[in-house]
């Protein structure tokens, strides 16, 4: 098999991001967007998709966190659409269900190439650290769209820090499982041929 990675440099005028990724790696990070807990669930991501994953991002945090969250996300989804290339062989589906104490995400993906979000529930807490709880959700719209990924979540809880953590948990074992390549197959996953 091909290496799947990617390095994607992203710059505009609010953001500046540099990411790398392996899909087949070992879970090991290299995370530094400027906002703690966002760092520490994209370490998470790292660790529990065992994707190896770098992020540098210098962001317009004397605004807010909506751009470096959206930016990460869309230069990780580009990341993701470079590194699996045609999508040979991948799973393509799968489905997780992911809990943290309290709290229980669902996350269901087909790496479709026809971006759609979904999400059902609602954050416990209007934020975390210095992330805005609303950004988790957007943070899985934005890779969705720019993955090319029909994307279903949810969360139920009564602790944010445990909802979007148990939901980047999900996201990074629904992603491990369906970019997965089943030895059985040898083309695409797909009876239109493509994906
Ligand atoms: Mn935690």
């Amino acid at each position: 098999m091909t290496d799947r990675t990617a390095a994607v440099m992203r710059t505009t005028a609010e953001t500046d991001i540099e990411v790398t990724l392996d899909v087949d790696g070992d879970g090991d990070s290299t995370i530094d967007t400027g906002i703690g807990f966002f760092d520490h669930m994209l370490d998470s991501f790292s660790t529990h998709g065992l994707f190896d994953l770098t992020v540098q991002c210098d962001g317009d945090l004397d605004i807010d966190d909506h751009h470096t969250v959206e930016d990460v996300a869309i230069t990780l989804g580009e990341a993701f659409t470079e590194a699996l290339d045609d999508k040979r062989g991948i799973r393509r589906f799968a489905d997780r269900k992911v809990p943290l104490d309290e709290a229980v995400a669902s996350v269901v993906v087909d790496i479709s190439g026809r971006p759609y979000f979904a999400f059902d529930g609602e954050f416990s807490q209007d934020s975390v650290g210095g992330m805005t709880s609303h950004m988790a959700q957007h943070f899985c719209r934005s890779l969705s769209m720019n993955a090319g990924l029909t994307l279903h979540c949810g969360v139920d809880g009564e602790n944010a820090h445990h909802e979007i953590e148990a939901l980047f948990k999900g996201l990074a074992r629904a992603l491990d499982d369906a970019t997965r390549i089943d030895e059985r197959r040898s083309d695409v996953a797909s009876t239109k041929g493509e994906l």
